[in-house]
């Protein structure tokens, strides 16, 4: 008996489909990379770093023991139905079964070995174009994988920073895959850590790393959102509310309120935090409401000099940026994305619960709240 879902992998595995390109085509795709020099790395070392679901990042050294290592890591590609509100699901694509997929540590100079390997349940054709790499469309060329193949690729961390990657399959496969949740980030540290805005090395006690998706979920005529079999089953309703360019949903780590709660972010007085944010697809405007950008490589890219004291900062779409930030006060500190309907009606909202002793001197409410008498004080909203 042939199933729903055989029938339009049949119909996807057609030459025409959007979906899945064929071979003929898919080979014209690959860049050619037969004029290349064979490269002997077998003296370097190896290290295989265990990834971990954002906002955790793997352990890693913030200045580099020694030369340039090759880093491997694996990534699993896994669509799967995700409840991003709830009530509200989404056919997700994702790197290793979160949004956003893992960040990945890697020191200027090292190389970067990835394994990425797209299971045979899957419906679709999948790959990943890193923003840190040169050439090949990112490695997205080089890594076209159907459902059943795995790949692997390896690119030299030439320049320090944080970078996207996503995937990018080719068409509109690209906007659709990525938000239905395929990107992540990678940080290339500096060999010798991080520098402030005068040159003197920086650390940190704690990272985050905050991926931001906006998503397109369409509705029925009830005004109920739409829950569906697959991703292609989803597809042509989610292109249409994609086209309008209005997302119905902003969040943070793929779900309203991933990180507030259960979820919420923590941190103690005197604690310098990193806080990584990526965007994929659109801008967006972290804030830290009662807090500030210490120091804030807006763009992500270590080798320019931070900028200090940022209220708020601009995320352009396709790129992460970087803040760290003393926290100085204890308290619930609010992360959000200033444009403020989408942080509090569209979901991209972050908590931080921070530990510590209150500083009156930075903040003090000197009179509490209390009826005041209009006849004697005079302050009134009458003209
Ligand atoms: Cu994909």
């Amino acid at each position: 008996m042939i199933t729903r879902r055989d029938a339009l992998m049949g119909a996807a595995l057609m030459a025409s489909s959007p979906f899945i390109v064929n071979t003929a085509s898919a080979n014209e795709e690959v860049t050619d990379t037969s004029s290349g020099k064979a490269v002997d790395l077998s003296s370097l070392p190896r290290v295989k770093p265990r990834l971990v679901t954002p906002p955790m990042v793997h352990a890693h050294d913030q200045v580099a023991i020694g030369g340039p290592k090759i880093v491997e890591f694996e990534m699993t590609i896994i669509e799967k139905e995700v409840e991003i509100e709830d009530g509200v699901y989404l056919q997700a694509m994702t790197y290793n079964g979160s949004m956003p997929g893992p960040m990945m540590v890697v020191h200027e100079g090292d190389y970067l070995e990835l394994t990425l390997y797209n299971p045979p349940e899957n419906s679709l054709q999948h790959n990943i174009d890193f923003h840190a790499a040169t050439g090949a469309l990112g490695g997205g060329s080089l890594t076209l994988i159907n459902p059943g193949e795995k790949v692997t690729l390896r690119f030299k961390a030439t320049r320090p920073g944080t970078f996207v990657y996503h995937c990018a399959p080719g068409g509109p496969m690209i906007p659709w895959h990525v938000v239905s949740g395929m990107s992540g980030a990678i940080m290339v540290l500096p060999r010798d850590g991080l520098k402030d805005e005068k040159d003197q090395p920086v650390t940190y006690d704690k990272v985050y790393y905050i991926g931001e998706n906006d998503f397109y979920l369409p509705k029925d005529e009830d005004g109920d959102y739409l829950r569906f079999e697959d991703p292609i089953d989803g597809y042509s309703d989610m292109f249409d509310v994609m086209q309008g360019l209005i997302p119905s949903h902003v969040t943070f780590n793929g779900k309203v309120g991933a990180l507030t709660g259960d979820g919420a972010l923590t941190a103690n007085v005197g604690e310098k935090v990193l806080f990584i944010h990526s965007q994929a697809n659109r801008d967006s405007r972290p804030h830290l409401i009662g807090g500030h950008g210490d120091l804030v490589w807006e763009l992500g890219k270590f080798n320019n000099k931070p900028d200090i004291d940022l209220e708020t900062w601009f995320i352009r779409g396709g790129s992460a940026g970087a803040a760290i930030y003393e926290f100085l006060q204890p308290g619930v500190y609010a992360y959000v994305n200033h444009n403020l309907i989408e942080a509090v009606n569209l979901g991209a909202t972050a908590h931080v619960l921070v530990e510590g002793v209150w500083d009156n001197d930075l903040m003090e409410q000197t009179v509490a709240p209390v009826e005041y008498d209009v006849a004697t004080e005079g302050k009134t909203a009458l003209p």
